[in-house]
């Protein structure tokens, strides 16, 4: 029997099979979840309907986290079909693309405000939406960066983004735990998604991930899917206010080891 029998799960974020939000919907349907989908957009409708499907999703909805009359309808819907929620999986970020090349200090207020609204306040409004369908059990995860905590060139505003998200986390824990209702991150190390194409920059640092990090490679939607299964799952029933990295060691090497061979 799959460790995620029974439970129901919402999942907000997939916008291709490359998305982090497919593999971890992959694994947490591979133990038995019951699982919801959310998208933006007609274009990326078109895209998460047959993925969802394959997956036997009972509830494909619109979501744009920049609309509190969205959430809400969201919220509603997953009440009818669901009626409760075991998990939420929360693997959303934006910022303007201007925001994410060249010198930190053009950060703009508009481009700070979009990039903590979408990336970090979404968390708060979706598990306040959510209200008591998050159950005693129910556990509540995000995805993050290490930019949060070390400067990564071009991340700029989302580096800020992703840190008021990890102290997001760490507040709602406290909120939530007295429910029995956890709340996590895992901070991944960089992968080829649609949010990492086009950026400045992201191909060398990809590369040179794979040369830096004790493992020696770079990391992959299942790995991270697996990580998330732990985290959803009754595996990790104390572990909450958790920034789990899922990076192949990469944040604990200050420089490059260089190659073992000498
Ligand atoms: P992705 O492009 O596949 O997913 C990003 C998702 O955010 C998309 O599905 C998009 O529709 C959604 N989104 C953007 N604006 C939205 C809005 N207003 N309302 C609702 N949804 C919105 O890319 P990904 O890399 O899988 O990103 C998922 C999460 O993982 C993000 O939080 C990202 O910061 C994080 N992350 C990514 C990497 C990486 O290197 N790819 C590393 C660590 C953490
Ligand atoms: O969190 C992210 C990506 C976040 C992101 C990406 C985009 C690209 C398209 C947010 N908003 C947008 N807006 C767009 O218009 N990552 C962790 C991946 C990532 O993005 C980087 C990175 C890494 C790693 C940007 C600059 C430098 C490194």
């Amino acid at each position: 029997m799959g460790l995620l029998e029974g439970k129901k799960g919402l999942i907000l974020g997939v916008a291709n099979d490359h998305s982090i939000a497919w593999g971890i919907a992959q694994a947490l349907h591979r133990e038995g979840a019951d699982l919801g989908f959310t998208y933006v957009g007609e274009a990326l409708e078109r895209r998460v309907r047959p993925l969802a499907t394959s997956l036997e999703a009972k509830l494909i909805e619109p979501c744009d986290v920049s609309s509190d009359a969205q959430i809400e309808t969201l919220m509603q819907r997953v009440r009818e079909v669901y009626g409760r929620i075991d998990m939420l999986v929360h693997a959303i970020a934006f910022a303007n693309r201007d925001e994410l090349s060249g010198s930190f200090l053009k950060t703009t207020r508009e481009g700070f405000r979009t990039a903590l609204e979408i990336s970090a306040y979404s968390l708060i409004a979706l598990v306040k939406a959510a209200g008591d369908m998050l159950v005693p059990g129910a556990s509540v995860l995000t995805l993050t960066y290490h930019g949060s905590q070390q400067v990564t060139p071009n991340y700029n505003v989302m580096g800020v983004a992703k840190a008021a998200l990890e102290a997001s986390v760490r507040y709602l824990a406290v909120d939530l735990g007295p429910r029995g209702v956890r709340v996590n991150a895992i901070s991944a190390g960089p992968i080829r998604t649609l949010a990492a194409s086009g950026i400045g920059g992201f191909r060398s640092l990809y590369r040179q991930f794979a040369d830096i990090a004790p493992l020696r490679r770079n990391v992959t939607i299942e790995d991270v899917g697996n990580a998330a299964l732990w985290l959803c799952s009754d595996l990790s029933s104390a572990v909450t206010s958790e920034i789990v990295y899922v990076d192949a060691g990469f944040r604990t090497v200050g420089v490059g080891l260089g190659d073992a061979e000498g």
